[in-house]
């Protein structure tokens, strides 16, 4: 009997490694390591919400690791997870640069991993299996053009941006930039507010110190927490956001789109944080040895007047 016993184990064991291609045992929950940027930001804390929730629903045991903006801590928790044998790993890089030694230990562990929210410049495709997340090149051209319409393409822009090297900053600047670059819109200055609301608050002071009304027309800020916060500046100095000054953002946080409806912002573009599903959908068809596409890019939405009303109690974040 007992030899029975042991084969049939032995059997259920091979099974479930054949069906998962990895060593995932039969009827074990999946284990996944991720490492998320931070908690910088509104956008942050609905993604974070989003994989924890969604790893809850489908029976996932999530290793969370917060790296608090700092690409050092989210190096070292993937070298954790690595140490833990987990089954798969999802990395929220904080910025593009500086992955592939890691990324060449989880594959020599045969851990795949998914990358989501924003990209990495590596130059071995085979050091990831898959991308997440928004085209945030798409964003910043779909503000820009949003502008040249609105303005007739003229127009002194102040830029408030995201992280100094992550791939939403670099992208929602190049984008953008390219996109005016034949019309009468120009960046006339541009600091970094690190997606921070307190930031955005900072910079939008310190533009209101160096720039008086009608020396500039528009601010675009790379995400909504910052344009909020320069908002609050504007109010402060006296000016009317929205009138006396154009606001446009991304992310699409319900509070921002109310900011539109008060018109205090005029244009957003989404970037939708809520990646739990697409993610998990990702890492079991990676795990399970299936083919998944190498980009998979989220739809992401324009608000401004003339659907913010109708959109604003459907946010879901
Ligand atoms: C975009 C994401 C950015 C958001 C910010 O996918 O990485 O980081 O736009 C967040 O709000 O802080």
């Amino acid at each position: 009997m007992k030899r029975i016993t042991a084969l049939f184990l032995l059997y259920s064991f091979a099974m479930g490694f054949a069906l998962t291609g990895t060593a995932v045992a039969a009827g074990q929950p999946l284990i996944v390591g991720f490492a998320q940027t931070g908690a910088e930001s509104a956008w942050r804390t609905a993604n974070t919400k989003s994989m924890k929730d969604e790893a809850a629903k489908r029976g996932i045991t999530l290793k969370f690791s917060d790296g608090q903006g700092k690409q050092e801590n989210q190096l070292s928790a993937v070298k954790n997870f690595i140490a833990q044998h987990v089954d798969a790993i999802v990395i929220a890089p904080v910025v593009e640069t500086g992955w592939g030694p890691v990324l060449k230990e989880a594959r020599d562990a045969k851990i795949p991993v998914i990358i989501s929210d924003r990209t990495v410049k590596v130059d071995d495709d085979s050091l990831y299996a898959c991308f997440v997340g928004s085209d945030f090149k798409t964003e910043g051209k779909l503000v820009a053009d949003w502008l040249v319409k609105q303005t007739g393409g003229k127009g002194r822009i102040l830029e408030l941006q995201g992280t100094p090297g992550s791939a939403p900053a670099n992208d929602r600047h190049s984008a953008f930039a390219n996109a005016i670059a034949t019309t009468g819109l120009k960046i006339i200055d541009s600091q970094s507010g690190d997606f921070r609301r307190d930031n955005g608050k900072q910079v939008m002071e310190a533009f209101l110190k160096k720039y008086k009304k009608g020396d500039f027309d528009i601010v675009y800020a790379h995400n909504d927490d910052m344009a909020l916060g320069a908002i609050q500046a504007i109010e402060d100095a006296g000016l009317k956001p929205g009138k006396d000054v154009l606001v446009v953002s991304i992310d699409g946080l319900k509070e921002a789109v109310q900011a539109i409806v008060d018109g205090k912002i005029n244009c957003v573009v989404e970037c939708n944080p809520l990646a739990g599903p697409v993610v998990y959908d990702a890492v079991q068809k990676v795990v399970a040895g299936q083919p998944v596409p190498r980009i998979s890019y989220n739809k992401d939405e324009l608000f401004d007047a003339t659907n913010a009303k109708a959109a604003v109690s459907t946010r879901q974040y």
